[in-house]
């Protein structure tokens, strides 16, 4: 029961882990030939970011196609084989729901732009003002305005992300019918469940413009509104026909509005996905990054232990930097890489991995725009050489907060081309693949990767770790300190989030520790080691 409770989920970005067929492009049977890799870490299911049809104008987050696969990624039987020799090691397959938006490129798209289409309501359509004005004030996620004029229409379109990303009209009931339909195809096709893109935002509850913000100006028209708790109460009633399981990317919430979509009397989601403990060690927006401050995070982190029932665990994901050189130290790489991975699988909840990450990945190496390939960091540019800012410092905050830190290709080997691909990759490859790579680790006992294994089959053994309460010791300006207790059983977590040494008044004899250090404790940590004591 709650299968996903006790389970470890690894996140693939398909375009960047392994291209099977020399086009620079990650697919569906790079990742099957990968699966041994996944096994011997000790992953029980993957979530893959999308593999549908889509132009790509957000990397799969654009689908053109909701039952086709991405030719570039492989064909339907690749999929279905995928799905196969996934569950032939034990493995569950999560897809990548996006249903607040499609591509203009879908045909529902293409044949709104006719009033009298069947399709003419899927999407948000609007006039402008007599005055040449937007038909609202909002504004989108990814930087700028979110409206478009369509000429064939003669109306402007929503579009919260992208402009070929239009928002989806869940006032008509056809398409939540549509979403009905396309969920069952892919549970008929034996997937265990979803991970559902920007999921609380659906519902738009008017188009009225409102107070200007410094960033989402109108997002209280549409953030965890009642209309779509009543989506997610719909769609969990095919889920469970299935026995799916859910996890919905939330933008924006607080506990309380987390409990009211994943709560368990509420029957819609299973988890979400919060973005708290990521904003903090940023100023408002994510662009603009202030120091890091270790206190801040974890009390975050125990706010969100002590609220929520089940929370997902996660420091990295296609959509955020690296976690080393955000939350631990470049100069302390294999040491702060360990300790992370403490924190994260031995919290209380979902552990989430980000591809990369058990080997300590680190963000990309590029030095000019023109290496980079995401949508929201080139619109971001665009609109700060509106506001005259001078190239040093948008260079500077893009490199440090791109979504493409975290998605240059995979670094298997130390050769050209990392093992990931003989042809010239999609995304540059990080340099540091000759020092940061898989098949180096797996040679190397001492390694994040087999620290990662080391803690993923610890959590599998004892019950404390998954399913045991949480109860936090110590938040100081380094330590973070905390016990997870079952039944008699209990376990105390250790963390010095800093290069100096440090004191903790915790004591116990010592089951792990990054430093490869035995015996008793006595309070004394060194720079960025993590115990766990019994
Ligand atoms: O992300 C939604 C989201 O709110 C952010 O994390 C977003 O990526 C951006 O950083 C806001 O500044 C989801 C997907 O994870 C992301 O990859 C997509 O681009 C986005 O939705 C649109 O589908
Ligand atoms: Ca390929």
């Amino acid at each position: 029961m709650d299968w996903w409770k006790d389970a470890l989920i690894y996140q693939i970005y398909p375009r960047s882990f392994q291209d099977s067929n020399g086009d620079g492009i990650g697919d569906i049977p790079g990742i099957i030939s990968r699966l041994d890799h996944l096994q011997e870490l000790g992953v029980d299911a993957i979530w893959l970011s999308p593999v549908y049809q889509s132009p790509n104008a957000d990397n799969g987050y654009d689908i053109s196609d909701y039952r086709e696969i991405n030719p570039e990624y492989g064909t339907m039987e690749d999929m279905e084989r995928l799905i196969a020799e996934a569950r032939d090691r034990g493995i569950r397959v999560i897809m990548d729901l996006v249903i607040n938006h499609t591509s203009t490129e879908h045909y529902w798209f293409r044949r709104s732009r006719d009033k009298t289409s069947p399709y003419a309501d899927y999407y948000y359509w609007a006039r402008g003002g007599a005055d040449g004005s937007l038909p609202n004030n909002w504004t989108g996620f990814f930087g700028e305005d979110c409206w478009e004029f369509d000429p064939e229409r003669c109306e402007y379109y929503l579009h919260l992300f992208a402009k070929s990303q239009a928002d989806l009209n869940f006032h008509n009931p056809a398409v939540l019918e549509e979403v009905k339909d396309i969920l069952r195809f892919w549970l008929d096709k034996g997937v265990a469940g979803f991970r559902c893109d920007v999921i609380n935002i659906l519902w738009k509850d008017s188009l009225d413009s409102s107070k200007k913000k410094l960033s989402l100006t109108g997002s209280e028209h549409y953030l965890t509104l009642e209309g779509t708790h009543d989506i997610l109460r719909q769609l969990r009633a095919i889920l469970d026909e299935y026995g799916a399981f859910t996890v919905g990317e939330a933008v924006c919430v607080i506990p309380e509005t987390a409990r009211a979509l994943c709560g368990r009397d509420r029957h819609e989601l299973d988890m979400v996905f919060s973005f708290e403990h990521m904003d903090c060690d940023q100023y408002k927006v994510k662009w603009i990054k202030r120091k890091f401050r270790p206190k801040v995070f974890f009390d975050c982190l125990v706010r969100w232990q002590r609220e929520l029932e089940w929370n997902t665990l996660y420091l990295e994901n296609h959509d955020q930097p690296r976690s080393i050189p955000r939350f631990g130290s470049e100069a302390h790489w294999k040491e702060s890489g360990k300790l992370l991975a403490a924190l994260l699988l031995t919290m209380r909840g979902t552990p989430f991995i980000y591809q990369g990450q058990e080997i300590g990945m680190l963000n990309f190496d590029f030095t000019r725009m023109r290496q980079l390939d995401d949508v929201e960091s080139k619109n971001v540019e665009r609109t700060m050489r509106r506001l005259h800012l001078p190239q040093k410092l948008r260079w500077k905050l893009i490199a440090r907060t791109s979504r493409d830190n975290a998605r240059t290709p995979y670094q298997w080997t130390a050769e050209r081309g990392a093992g990931f691909s003989d042809a010239r990759p999609w995304l540059g490859i990080n340099h540091n693949h000759e020092t940061i790579n898989l098949a180096q680790q797996r040679e190397d006992p001492d390694s994040i990767f087999h620290w990662y294994r080391d803690l993923i089959a610890l959590r599998r053994e004892r019950p404390a770790l998954r399913r045991g309460d949480f109860e936090a010791l110590e938040t100081g300006d380094q330590v973070f300190a905390y016990r997870r207790s079952l039944e008699g059983e209990a376990l105390t977590v250790v963390l010095n989030f800093s290069g100096k040494a440090a004191q903790s008044g915790q004591r116990g004899r010592i089951l792990r520790s990054n430093l490869g250090r035995e015996g008793g404790f006595d309070g004394t940590l060194q720079a960025w080691e993590a115990v766990i004591l019994e």
